[in-house]
């Protein structure tokens, strides 16, 4: 007895002191490590070019075109934190020169509009509404400046470290400090108007700065095309390559070691064992230009276009810096506001529930009890499952309490010891068999998300085949993907009184592949829920559809919009709905007609019994126009007051 207590406090002793693995390669900073964690963080692009429609001023632009007619900063920055950017960066001063903060530097800034009789002072503006949204400040400073006579001098650099002095000192703390690429050419220059041409790599002298902001703002990231902090992901259309890595080793196109100004390649990717660690950010605008001009408001991203860019950023280690640029106003406009509360709509249904949740985990391969496969799904970064030294391929399976049903996986590593994994697959267990099920997985690094065919499951197992060293991952989770997110600005634009359509979810036993039902929820009028090819003489009405809305509520009435294309092909007339709360128990149905249907095919209302309470509603076509099969361009739902 004693001995084997011994023998188990000694087992204990041991196992508790497993070290953790030593750092692998190059590894993030603090300053990287807390802009990384921040994911998704918003561009404000705004001066002149706002009141001008241009996308870069010259330089010579009078001062006094600058003059926001009902400027709130708390909309902007209220609105982004809203949408879930945990950051906001400003254009402190964009190419044509015109600073944004009443510097000493130069007469060219805002003082001098007659915005707020030139008291005003927009850096101050934006880093207090930061403040209070509860959000970090970064700023943006362009190096080329054509407005400026010094341009192209060893006097320009003075002036420009004095202005990056002023936005770093007087402003509280500045999360991250944008370095744009873009520079030389022609401009105003103080009023010489001509080309000036510098040499990008050594014109700068980008230490001395980067020294200067270290100084002065030891936590914030930089930017530039090579970092130091993150580098530019290489494009401006917000996507990153797969796989990515957070390490890179900066080269030139032409073979050479690059720096900061150099023709830079691999940024997309990144370099897989590369010497430094400087992750992606991918920098996009909401619209088709960064600055605000009215003929775009027809152009302004999707929620559905908005939540593919964080797939493609986020979801592959990089971060997410939107651009949404404010209008004369000196506001968001609706369109960039309605399109960014779909795409936090649709972000909180994918992350409303983990499915990985209740699972029993086990990992074929534990470095020791602290580093337990447990720590996958604890929801904390800072713990996490590794294997012993030199193990660098292992198994984690997940049982699932109940069979669910997942379209993505997410995992992260505890990238403070490195990006070390290269290889690994998931696969999925269904009625005893496993099956392969997202096969081309490779980098992780902060977090990436793989999307798969949604797969019904009791279990899932991580298969990491290769890893640089062993691996340490701090998180495995599943999710399902909301299948209708608004891809149009109609969608968007949508009924305000009807209930936001994301989270919900349509089934039914007839459906075409072209036509899914999935097509009726998706605020889309142009695209379809279509039952049968009626053609190949498959059964007609009745057909039901169940609709489930996620929670119950009190309901007023169900909306039914037909096809829009101007065919009367089974387009219902005749219909029934029942509702329920637990999908089992139905009330008694409710049947009617939609008249003249035909001859006018706008959205119908039905309302629903006073005092109706349901989750699920089930509206069944009793009756077609033409046809034998069912079609039907969007259901929506009105709820009680
Ligand atoms: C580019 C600039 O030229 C654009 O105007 C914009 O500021 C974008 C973020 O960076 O290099």
């Amino acid at each position: 007895m004693k001995s084997s207590l011994l023998a188990l406090a000694l087992s204990l002793s041991t196992s508790l002191a497993v070290p953790p693995p030593a750092p692998y390669g190059a590894i993030p900073d603090a300053a990287q490590l807390s802009t990384q964690a921040m994911e998704t963080y918003a561009f404000v692009h705004f001066t002149t070019n706002t009141f001008t429609g241009k996308e870069w001023g010259y330089g010579d632009e009078d001062p006094k075109l600058f003059n926001p007619t009902d400027f709130d900063a708390d909309q902007i920055v209220g609105t982004l934190a809203k949408a879930g950017f945990k950051g906001v960066i400003l254009t402190c001063k964009h190419h044509d020169g015109f600073c944004m903060w009443p510097t000493k530097t130069t007469d060219h800034n805002i003082s001098k509009s007659p915005w707020k009789n030139g008291q005003g002072d927009m850096v101050k503006e934006f880093s207090a509404a930061a403040k209070r949204a509860g959000i970090k400040f970064g700023v943006y400073l362009s190096p080329w400046d054509r407005n400026n006579a010094t341009y192209g001098t060893p006097d320009y650099l003075k002036l420009y470290r004095a202005q990056l002095t002023e936005l770093l000192t007087n402003y509280g703390p500045v999360f991250e400090v944008w370095f744009d690429g873009a520079n030389g050419g022609d401009g105003y220059y103080g009023g010489s108007r001509e080309k000036r041409s510098i040499d990008r790599t050594t014109y700068y002298d980008w230490p001395t700065t980067w020294a200067l902001v270290r100084k002065l703002q030891p936590n914030a990231t930089m930017f530039s095309d090579v970092g130091p902090g993150t580098r530019w992901i290489g494009n401006e259309r917000g996507i990153a390559d797969y796989p990515c890595w957070a390490t890179f080793t900066p080269m030139t196109k032409s073979g050479g070691p690059a720096g900061p100004g150099s023709d830079v390649k691999d940024l997309p990717s990144g370099t897989v064992d590369g010497k430094l660690w400087v992750p992606g950010e991918c920098d996009v605008s909401i619209r088709p230009g960064w600055f605000w001009h009215k003929s775009e408001d027809s152009k302004v991203r999707t929620p559905k276009n908005l939540l593919d860019l964080y797939f493609n950023s986020v979801g592959r280690g990089a971060s997410f810096l939107l651009n949404v640029p404010p209008d004369t106003r000196g506001k968001l406009n609706e369109a960039d506001v309605a399109s960014l509360e779909g795409y936090k709509r649709a972000l909180d249904a994918l992350f409303s529930n983990n499915l990985a949740k209740g699972a029993k985990v086990t990992a074929d391969q534990v470095r020791g009890p602290e580093f337990s496969a447990d720590h996958l799904l604890d929801d904390k970064r800072e713990t996490y499952w590794s294997t012993p030294d030199g193990i660098t391929s292992a198994s984690i399976e997940l049982t699932l309490p109940e069979v669910r049903t997942l379209s993505v996986v997410r995992l992260r590593e505890f990238i403070a010891l490195g990006q070390r994994v290269r290889k690994f697959a998931v696969d999925v267990r269904q009625n005893g068999q496993w099956r392969e099920w997202i096969s081309n997985g490779s980098s992780i690094g902060a977090q990436v998300l793989l999307r798969g065919k949604p797969a019904t499951a009791d279990g899932v197992r991580l298969r990491i085949l290769e890893s640089a060293a062993c691996p340490c991952l701090s998180e495995l989770s599943l999710w399902l993907e909301p299948t209708n997110v608004p891809n149009s600005l109609a969608a968007i634009n949508a009924d305000p009184n009807q209930l936001p359509k994301i989270g919900w979810t349509l089934s039914t036993s007839f459906e075409t592949q072209d036509h899914p039902a999935a097509h009726a929820i998706d605020g889309d009028p142009a695209t379809i829920w279509c039952t049968h090819d009626v053609e190949k003489g498959e059964q007609g009405p009745p057909q039901s559809i169940t609709l489930d809305l996620g929670k119950a509520q009190p309901l007023a009435a169900m909306t039914f919009l037909p096809r829009q294309d101007g065919n009367a092909h089974a387009v219902v007339d005749r219909y029934r709905i029942e509702s329920s709360l637990d999908g089992k128990s139905w009330t008694p149905p409710l049947e009617g007609e939609f008249s003249n249907i035909r001859a006018n095919p706008i959205e119908q209302r039905v309302d629903l019994p006073k005092g109706t309470t349901a989750r699920y509603l089930r509206f069944t076509a009793l009756h077609v126009l033409e046809k034998n099969n069912v079609t039907m361009a969007e259901i929506g739902v009105i709820p009680a007051k």
